[in-house]
């Protein structure tokens, strides 16, 4: 794939009505790798994050703190910009949408809109949730009435408005993501996007009236920017639309990538590239949405209160494998369970053993055995071993261009572990026990360059520990993409290659109250008492036939030894009635019968299902029906 030789990379700008936690992290620590990866691998990239600060929510947070907006806004973008320098984030810009400079700009950018004819007046009558700082539909509630995402009640608001005249962007928009001009990632989202075109997608009003924590609109002091629409334009005004010094490089000629999760797909994928249509600006290029991190199943959120710090986990773990850890529980695209005791195992074998334990021993290998020199590589062969590693190197990078980041560390890992094979197969203690010291030359060797290599593409997360090994192997700082760019050479290492001062990742063990909890989880295994109350039998398919009226369902007759029973499932959308017949299947025969749609079903069947996909548990050879399962 062709590669520009530049990227913008941003994150959403987080509301600063409360503290940052791992969810915001999440994306921004993705963020920051994914910049720290393009300059890895040599191209120029910019790294936006920011503060979004006006609007009801942070107005109504500002008064039940007893501070005004703006004192609100100061303390809170200032925990933001702390947290991250903690976590090690190198943002090129934070933009905060207080900055006079962002409000000029917003004000600049809807003239564009309104002189262009694209804003229009009108009124608004609908529910609107201050937590998601949107108007929400009727049929978006939950039963209880309630915003899906906050659980909180949303208001009935009424009141003039100006409205963008979206419905005039949708066809070229539409055509625009199909065609993969704008990409929209992963293809699931991609879907979903398109699918909002297929729904009533409506001119949506960008001011309000009542609020007045934001920024006038120029041709209507008396209302303000809508929140969303102030806030998104911050990709812009950052590099100073529309002709600031740096604007025609950072967003004309570089590839855009804003990064962000589901939640607010709509708006960058729909409003914002249609409000840029409108002033003839160019659109962004890849627009990346992950998963949700939850926990205990729920999305993690100020709102819900149920929030995990970045200082947390830093102290739990370190700066280093905190960025590491927070970003490598699940693909990344996917919602992620978290629990706090995986972050435990992953750290334990991904870094305290694959990657620490291997530098250990490697490098105190050469320090006692040969005297921290290691032996210039003879001849052209280059062991399978670092061919691995460069192979490696060019597997990063393409997952790195589908923003597949998990993915890409996987490889990491996995050469990590060839790492450590090829160590345990060499056996360079018993190399060195027999003094074949010309063997053992040429393994260090080779692991100390595979090492080099895991060191220079693990540097996007652990970009101290990396450091430290880097410097050890090459005696100087050296920056990873150095490494990288040696690549197929023999690396310089040092004459005298150091061991690390401190145990890079030392071991962890849980915290007695994860233990306790993960005891207390195993307390719901089952025995196999609890088991054997249950009575699985094979039975075989006689007659089978759709239930009328009802699309899922089909009516079964089974024989099961001597007897035939008649049983109903839901599997009308997998199997046809015909394909059944003489099928050797696995029922539960003790359950109490019950009825579906009127008809008595009197067992039920097994059956795995996964991703859309069902299949039968059958038998592996003939047996006759009324066989027990045990
Ligand atoms: O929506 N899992 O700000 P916000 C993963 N100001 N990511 C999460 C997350 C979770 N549990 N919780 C939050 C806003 N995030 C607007 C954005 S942009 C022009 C305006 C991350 O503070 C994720 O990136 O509610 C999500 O999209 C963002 O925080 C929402 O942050």
């Amino acid at each position: 794939m062709s590669q520009p030789d530049s990227y913008y990379v941003t994150t959403p700008i987080y509301y600063v009505n409360a503290e940052p936690h791992i969810g915001n992290a999440y994306t921004t620590v993705a963020a920051d790798v994914l910049n720290r990866y393009h300059k890895l691998f040599g191209y120029r990239s910019y790294f936006l994050t920011g503060t979004d600060e006006h609007g009801s929510k942070v107005a109504e947070s500002a008064e039940k703190a007893g501070l005004s907006p703006q004192e609100l806004c100061d303390r809170n973008s200032q925990v933001f910009k702390d947290s991250w320098k903690k976590m090690n984030i190198e943002y090129d810009k934070f933009i905060r949408t207080t900055d006079p400079e962002h409000e000029e700009i917003v004000r600049k950018f809807i003239q564009v809109l309104h002189d262009k004819g694209y804003i229009y007046q009108g009124e608004y009558s609908g529910l609107y949730c201050t937590g998601c700082e949107k108007f929400i539909t009727d049929k978006e509630l939950t039963e209880d009435g309630l915003c899906p995402v906050h659980l909180t009640k949303p208001q009935q608001v009424r009141e003039k408005n100006y409205f963008f005249k979206l419905s005039k962007f949708l066809g070229p928009l539409k055509e625009k993501i199909e065609s993969g001009d704008l990409e929209i990632m992963p293809a699931s989202r991609r879907n979903e996007v398109l699918g909002l075109f297929k729904q009533n997608l409506d001119d949506f009003s960008l001011s309000r009236e009542r609020v007045k924590w934001g920024v006038s609109l120029p041709f209507d002091e008396s209302q303000v920017t809508y929140v969303w629409i102030d806030a998104l334009i911050n990709y812009i005004s950052a590099p100073k639309y529309p002709d600031g010094p740096d604007f025609d490089r950072l967003w004309n000629k570089s590839t855009v990538v804003h990064l962000m999760a589901k939640d607010i797909l709509k708006f960058h994928c729909i409003y914002w590239p249609a409000m840029l249509m409108a002033a003839d600006v160019k659109l962004p290029d890849k627009i990346v949405i992950h998963g949700y991190l939850n926990l205990d199943s729920q999305k993690i959120s100020k709102s819900l209160g149920n929030i995990i710090k970045p200082d947390d986990m830093i102290g739990w773990f370190g700066v280093d494998a905190s960025r590491f850890l927070v970003l490598n529980m699940c693909a990344f695209g996917s919602d992620g369970d978290i629990r706090i005791e995986d972050f435990y195992t992953k750290y334990n074998s991904d870094l305290a053993n694959n990657y620490g334990n291997l530098v250990s021993r490697t490098l105190k290998m050469i320090d006692r055995n040969l005297d921290g020199i290691l032996p210039q590589p003879s001849g052209d062969d280059m062991p399978e071993i670092i061919k691995d590693g460069y192979e490696t190197v060019g597997k990063v990078r393409d997952r790195l261009v589908d923003v597949q980041i998990k993915m890409a560390t996987d490889e990491i890992i996995a050469y990590l572990s060839k790492l450590n094979t090829y160590f345990d197969e060499k056996k360079p203690w018993v190399l060195a026990k027999e003094g074949a010291s010309n063997e053992l030359g040429k393994v260090l060797y080779n692991v100390s360059y595979g090492i080099a290599l895991s060191s220079a593409l693990l540097s996007p997360y652990l970009t101290e520990k990396t450091a430290t090994v880097l410097e050890c192997l090459f005696g100087k700082k050296i920056p990873p993409n150095v490494v990288l760019q040696e690549l197929g050479h023999a690396l310089g290492f040092s004459d005298k290659i150091e061991i690390p001062k401190e145990n890079l990742f030392p071991r962890l063990s849980m915290p007695k109250e994860l233990e306790t909890k993960a005891e207390a989880e195993a307390d719901n295994l089952i025995g196999i008492e609890d088991f054997a109350k249950v009575k699985l039998q094979v039975a075989e398919v006689k007659a089978a036939e759709k239930v009328p009226g009802a699309d899922k369902l089909l009516k079964l007759q089974l024989e099961i030894g001597r007897e035939l029973r008649q049983i109903v499932a839901g599997i009308a959308e997998y199997y046809e009635p015909e394909s059944l017949l003489g099928k050797k299947i696995i029922v539960v025969t003790n359950l109490k019968p019950v009825k579906l749609r009127g008809i008595e079903s009197n067992g039920m069947l097994l059956a795995a299902q996964k991703n859309k996909k069902l299949t039968l548990l059958t038998v592996d050879s003939d047996i006759p029906s009324g066989a027990k399962i045990s």
